[in-house]
């Protein structure tokens, strides 16, 4: 083996003392404790090695999250320096502290002007869980306390604390665990999937509609907010039709209702603009934001206010009988200042628009334009779904497709690559730093991981 590090231990013997110690995300853990899994022990750049050597190129920027990519010392120098300087204060007791103060005058200079506040939380679960109870107390405070329930949608992901997990629309998540009172669902935008005979922009509009029909069978007086990621992330990378986010935007207008964007994949760069909002072309009330505030280091998320909710809170509001102890933690506030910096000064959101995501994308159709397996490329920037297909013609999906997909995935780790599957979708969303290079090998890669998923669904 010629590793760029030493590991401590076996493989086998990191596996038995993960197997007799942890519960793993989404998996059935008797499953993989037979496998064993994966022992990551180290990353550079967008490359990944594992405890038998191994080296991956990350597609996914681990959780959707890495946007500068593994092992960046200005960000670690940051957290050192930080964590020296004052490793831990709060935000109650009437205090605060520079770092978190530094990083919101960045923050609020990237994003759109009408928004003024935020709420750090330490994760997007969290920053959905305050969602809930801010939007409810702002309709409190503004003398409308009926208004609270939330509509999200079906395949939606927010979180998967018990609240968010709500605000979500995964079923098999409600069946685990329950849901929460007051939260309502309405379908997702997923025009190749549920389009049927419509056009995009029929479909679009039809599926919008369907917020406007659930807030009248609720009640405009009842509804407190709508919640949806400008683009479904975890769901499967679905870009709705365009004709979508206007149509929402006027129902949620029209009806005084709150509209919630879930910034927590579509955030920090992501699609070429800072945020996917902006991508789409709406005005939220509030982002839940998360991932790419630190690029992954630390954990950090936050729910982001407009004006004019934070005027009435603060104006209005007196006491909101809320906080966590880690909220603006200073080391998290460090790295995220540091890596928004980074983000900022070395024009990597710009290259993301201008060069290196219209590149993979020209890739992808180049590649996968006339695929027997893929039906559609969807995405923009460094974001991308692969959709299998059984009948192009029909749009009809493989009955097994998730099991087809799940297989690709594991072939891309076979071939050095690591890509998501969800329900016959493959994506990618590498580090925001990736170069051209990079970009060639996450496609060539892919592609010999979709061949082989092809030969065995009998299109090669
Ligand atoms: N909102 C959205 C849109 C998310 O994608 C969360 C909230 C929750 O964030 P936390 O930090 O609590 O995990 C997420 C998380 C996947 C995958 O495989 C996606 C997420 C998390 C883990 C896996 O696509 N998204």
């Amino acid at each position: 083996m010629n590793l760029p590090f030493e590991p401590q231990r076996q493989t086998q013997d990191y596996q038995a003392s993960d197997a007799a110690h942890h519960i793993h995300a989404f998996v059935d853990q008797k499953a993989l404790n037979a496998e064993g899994p994966r022992v990551m022990v180290r990353g550079e750049g967008l490359y990944l090695w594992d405890s038998e050597g191994k080296r991956y190129l990350d597609g996914m920027s681990g959780l959707w999250c890495t946007q500068l990519g593994y092992g960046r010392k200005d960000l670690t120098a940051a957290a050192a320096a930080q964590m020296d300087q004052l490793a831990y204060y709060n935000m109650f007791f009437h205090t605060t502290h520079p770092a978190v103060i530094e990083l919101s005058e960045l923050l609020f200079s990237l994003l759109p002007g009408h928004y003024s506040h935020v709420i750090y939380t330490n994760s997007g679960s969290e920053a959905n869980e305050v969602l809930i109870r801010t939007v409810r107390r702002y309709w409190q405070v503004l003398g409308k306390p009926q208004k609270k329930i939330m509509i999200g949608r079906w395949n939606g992901y927010h979180g998967s604390t018990l609240a968010a997990s709500a605000l979500g629309g995964m079923k098999f998540m409600h069946e685990m665990g329950g849901l929460i009172p007051d939260v309502s669902h309405i379908d997702e935008p997923y025009w190749y999937a549920q389009g049927g005979d419509l056009t995009p922009a029929e479909f679009g509009r039809r599926c919008a509609l369907q917020l406007e029909e659930k807030i009248l069978e609720l009640g405009a007086q009842n509804v407190a907010g709508f919640i949806a990621e400008p683009f479904q992330g975890a769901g499967g990378m679905i870009f709705p039709p365009e004709s979508y986010w206007p149509e929402v935007q006027r129902i949620c207008r029209q009806y005084d209702v709150l509209l919630c964007a879930d910034e927590v994949i579509g955030g920090f760069g992501r699609t070429g603009e800072w945020f996917a909002h902006q991508y789409f072309g709406f005005e939220p009330d509030t982002l839940s934001i998360a991932k790419g505030l630190t690029s992954g280091y630390l954990p950090m998320g936050g729910l982001v206010l407009s004006k004019r909710m934070a005027e009435a809170l603060v104006e209005r509001g007196g006491v909101f009988a809320h906080g966590l102890t880690y909220s603006g933690h200073p080391v998290a506030a460090a790295v995220a200042l540091a890596n928004l910096k980074a983000l900022r000064d070395e024009g990597i959101v710009r290259q993301v628009k201008d060069d290196t995501g219209p590149y993979l994308h020209k890739l992808l159709h180049e590649v996968f334009g006339n695929h027997p397996l893929i039906g559609e490329i969807q995405g923009t920037g460094l974001l991308a779904a692969l959709q299998f297909v059984e009948d192009k013609g029909t749009r009809k999906r493989f009955a097994n497709e998730n099991d087809l997909a799940w297989q690709c995935r594991t072939f891309g780790f076979e071939e050095g690559v690591i890509i998501r599957s969800t329900l016959g979708r493959m994506i990618m969303a590498p580090a925001l730093v990736a170069s051209r290079v990079e970009l060639d090998e996450l496609v060539d890669k892919t592609r010999i991981a979709v061949d082989r998923t092809a030969r065995i669904a009998g299109k090669l």
